[in-house]
C-alpha cells in the first residue's frame, strides 16, 4: 500500500515510483515469456498478442511494442491482478472497480533502441473516456539514464489536453522551459528491475533511446476504473475487440475486471 504522502506526491506530480513490486526471480519468469512471446510471433498454434510491431517501423532504431502479451502469455496476465497493483491502483484513482483497457510491452533493445517521442496517453486513447486512467509500469531490467527511461513533465497532468503541442516537440531532449504560463520542468524517472511506477493519462512523458549494452524491457499496463466508457466516435488498436455500444461502460472478454472493492 502507498502511504498517504505518496499518494499526495502522485496528486501532485501525475506519476510515482511505487517501488519493488518483483523479486529477481519473477522477473526472469516475464522475461522468458517475453522472449517465448516473441520466438512464436508467426505460430497460429499458439495464444498471439493484438499485436507485435516496430513502433515508429525504423529498423535501425527499433521500440518493439506489444499489446496485450496477457492474452498470449499467463505470467504476464497473472501480474494484471498483482495485488499491490491493483490496491495502489485504487488508492491512486478511488476507484471502486478495476479493469483492464489494455497492456503494453516497450522494448529497447540495447545499443539501438529508438526513443518513444513525448506524449499524452488519453488523448491517444479516443475511444474510452474519462480521460483520467492511470497506468502502472513495470521495469524488466534496470531502467536508468543509460538504457532509455521514461521523462515525465511534472504537474502536467492538470494542464488539460495539450497533446497537439506536446507532439511538437520533435527533439526528445528539446522540451521547451515553459507552456502556457506554466514552467516546465523534465523528470528522469529511474525505476530498477521488479519496481512498479504509476503515470496519470495525462501527464507529458516519453522516453529517450537505449545505446547503452543492456536491453530496455518493460511493461505498461493501462488500468481503467468503473467509470470508464466506450467512445465509439474515436479509432484505436482495441476497438475491433469492443462489444459494448456507443457511450456504455467498457466491459467483456478483452476488457477483465481485476479489481472489485
Ligand atoms: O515505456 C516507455 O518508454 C513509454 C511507455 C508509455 O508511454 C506509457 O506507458 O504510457
Amino acid at each position: 500500500m502507498l502511504t498517504e504522502e505518496q499518494v499526495a506526491e502522485f496528486h501532485e506530480n501525475g506519476f510515482l515510483n511505487g517501488g519493488p513490486l518483483l523479486d529477481a526471480a519473477q522477473v526472469e519468469v516475464l522475461r522468458e515469456e517475453l522472449q517465448r512471446v516473441i520466438a512464436n510471433k508467426d505460430r497460429d498454434d499458439v495464444p498471439q498478442p493484438v499485436l507485435l510491431r516496430n513502433l515508429h517501423g525504423d529498423d535501425s532504431a527499433p521500440v518493439w511494442q506489444i499489446v496485450n502479451i496477457w492474452e498470449a502469455s499467463t505470467p504476464f496476465k497473472a501480474l494484471m491482478y498483482s495485488q499491490k497493483i491493483v490496491e495502489e491502483m485504487a488508492q491512486l484513482t478511488g476507484a471502486a472497480e478495476l479493469r483492464i483497457w489494455h497492456d503494453q510491452i516497450q522494448y529497447k533493445p540495447a545499443e539501438i533502441g529508438g526513443t518513444t517521442g513525448w506524449h499524452q496517453d488519453a488523448p491517444l486513447w479516443p475511444i474510452i473516456r474519462p480521460m483520467t486512467e492511470v497506468s502502472a509500469w513495470v521495469a524488466m531490467d534496470d531502467v536508468d539514464v543509460e538504457n532509455g527511461c521514461m521523462s515525465m513533465v511534472p504537474g502536467s497532468h492538470k494542464w488539460g489536453n495539450q497533446i497537439a503541442f506536446v507532439r511538437t516537440v520533435q527533439n526528445f531532449d528539446a522540451m521547451p522551459s515553459a507552456f502556457e504560463g506554466h514552467s516546465i520542468e523534465v523528470v528522469r524517472c529511474p525505476v530498477k528491475k521488479g519496481e512498479v511506477h504509476y503515470h496519470h493519462a495525462l501527464t507529458w512523458h516519453g522516453s529517450h533511446d537505449n545505446h547503452s549494452k543492456r536491453p530496455r524491457r518493460a511493461i505498461a499496463i493501462h488500468y481503467m476504473t468503473q467509470d470508464t466508457y466506450y467512445d465509439a466516435s474515436g479509432n484505436h488498436v482495441m476497438k475491433e475487440f469492443v462489444d459494448v455500444k456507443d457511450g456504455e461502460i467498457l466491459r467483456g472478454k478483452h476488457f477483465p475486471t481485476v479489481w472489485k472493492k
